[in-house]
C-alpha cells in the first residue's frame, strides 16, 4: 500500500498526462464530500483540460445539500446518459463504479474514494488513476491532500466545500475521522469562509416543511416520564419525521419524543431520547407485535403496517395509546429486538436497564 507522498507524487504525474482536448465529466451521487470532491477535482484538471463537467445521479433533496450548491455556486447537473458521448473521458470521486447502476456502463479514467473495496470483486482496474483509501474519513481530505502537493491555495467557496465534506463525513469526528482528516480540516479552515459554513450547517429546513412543524406543535401530548408524542399523519417520507423528532431534542426538559406519520401504508414511529431511560426498548416495547421496533438508547425507529391499526381507532391514537400503556418486556436472548432497517447498527447493549433515578422505580416494568 503506497503511502501518502507516493500517491502524491502519482497523482501528480498522472495530472501532467492530462490531454488538452478532454472533454472530462466528474460522476457523483450527490452529498456534501462528493460535491467537495468534485469541486476540487475539477479545480486541479481544469487548467490542464478542455472542459470538467460534474454530474450527479441522484436528486438532492436534504436542505443542507440545497444550500451548499446554491452559496457555494457548485456547478453540478443531473446526469443524462444519452450524453456521454460528449464526453471523452469520466471520473468518478466518493463513490466507486459498483456502487450504483447509472456508474455500470460507463469506463472509468479516475478512480478517487474513501469506501472500502469490495472484498469478493474487485473492480476492473482500467483507470489511469486510482486511490481509494478506505482509512481516511472524508474523499474531500483525499482531495486536500492533493491541492497541498500542488501548492494550490483554495478559494474561500472550495474550501468551505471541502470543510463541509469532511464535516458531514465524519459527523464533525464524533463518528470517524484519522488524523489526516483533522491536518486537512485545520488547513482548510484557514481558507474557508465561517459565515457562509454557518448558513449552509444552519439550513436544516425546507419552506413547504413548516407546516408539518405546525401540525407537530399543536398534536404534541405529553407521555409519561417528561415524554412526548406529536402526530403529522400522512407525509411523503419518514425524512420528514426525523428532522421534526431531531428538533424536539432541543427542547430542555423534555427527555424523550416519538413523531409519529404514515407513509404510504406504513405507519412510522421515530423515537429521539436524552439518554436517561433507553429509547430503543421503549420502542420495542410499545410495537414489537404489530411490526419492526427498535434501536439504541437514544434513538429508534418503529414501523407497522396500517392494517394493524384496529379499525376503530386512528393511527395517532393508536400510537399515543401505546406510548401511554404498554409494559417492557423482560430482556431475553430470544427476544432481541427487530430493528428497523436503517437504524444504525451496532452492537446490541447488554446493559440491564436502568430506571430513571428520583421516579418511581417502576421505569414503564
Ligand atoms: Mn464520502
Amino acid at each position: 500500500m503506497p503511502d501518502t507522498t507516493e500517491r502524491k507524487a502519482v497523482m501528480k504525474q498522472w495530472r501532467q498526462t492530462l490531454n488538452r482536448e478532454d472533454r472530462w465529466c466528474i460522476m457523483i451521487n450527490a452529498d456534501p464530500d462528493a460535491l467537495a470532491s468534485a469541486l476540487a477535482l475539477k479545480r486541479i484538471m481544469l487548467p490542464k483540460v478542455r472542459s470538467v463537467d460534474i454530474m450527479r445521479i441522484n436528486e438532492v433533496t436534504r436542505p443542507d445539500n440545497l444550500a451548499m450548491i446554491r452559496y457555494l455556486g457548485i456547478p453540478v447537473r443531473p446526469w443524462q446518459p444519452e450524453k456521454a458521448g460528449q464526453y471523452h473521458r469520466f471520473a468518478i470521486v466518493d463513490s466507486q463504479p459498483g456502487h450504483n447502476t447509472a456508474f455500470q456502463d460507463i469506463a472509468f479514467s479516475c478512480i478517487i474514494d474513501h469506501h472500502p473495496l469490495p472484498a469478493d470483486t474487485p473492480p476492473a482496474n482500467t483507470a489511469d488513476f486510482f486511490d481509494v483509501r478506505s482509512g481516511v474519513g472524508a474523499a474531500s481530505t483525499i482531495l486536500t491532500q492533493y491541492l497541498q502537493a500542488l501548492r494550490m491555495r483554495p478559494g474561500p467557496r472550495l474550501a468551505t466545500a471541502l470543510l463541509y465534506g469532511i464535516r458531514t463525513d465524519t459527523a464533525t469526528f464524533e463518528r470517524s475521522g484519522s488524523e489526516s482528516d483533522l491536518r486537512a480540516y485545520q488547513w482548510l479552515s484557514r481558507h474557508a469562509d465561517t459565515g457562509l459554513l454557518r448558513r449552509i450547517v444552519r439550513s436544516e429546513y425546507l419552506r413547504e416543511w413548516l407546516p408539518l412543524f405546525s401540525r407537530a406543535f399543536r398534536s404534541l401530548t405529553d407521555c409519561r416520564g417528561s415524554g412526548a408524542h406529536a402526530s403529522l399523519n400522512e407525509v411523503r417520507s419518514a425524512d420528514l419525521l426525523v428532522s421534526v423528532a431531531d428538533f424536539f431534542t432541543r427542547v430542555h426538559g423534555l427527555k424523550w419524543i416519538a413523531v409519529s406519520g404514515i407513509v404510504g401504508r406504513t405507519v412510522v414511529v421515530i423515537f429521539r431520547g436524552d439518554g436517561g431511560r433507553d429509547i430503543g426498548r421503549l420502542a420495542d416495547a410499545c410495537f414489537y407485535d404489530v411490526g419492526k421496533a427498535g434501536g439504541h438508547r437514544t434513538l429508534a425507529r418503529a414501523e407497522f403496517p396500517l392494517e394493524a391499526v384496529p379499525p376503530d381507532a386512528k393511527p395517532a391514537e393508536f400510537v399515543l395509546h401505546r406510548l401511554q400503556n404498554r409494559k417492557l418486556r423482560p430482556r431475553s436472548p430470544a427476544a432481541a429486538p427487530n430493528a428497523a432497517p436503517d437504524t444504525p447498527s451496532c452492537p446490541k447493549q447488554d446493559a440491564v436497564f436502568v430506571p430513571e433515578t428520583g421516579g418511581t422505580g417502576s421505569a414503564f416494568a
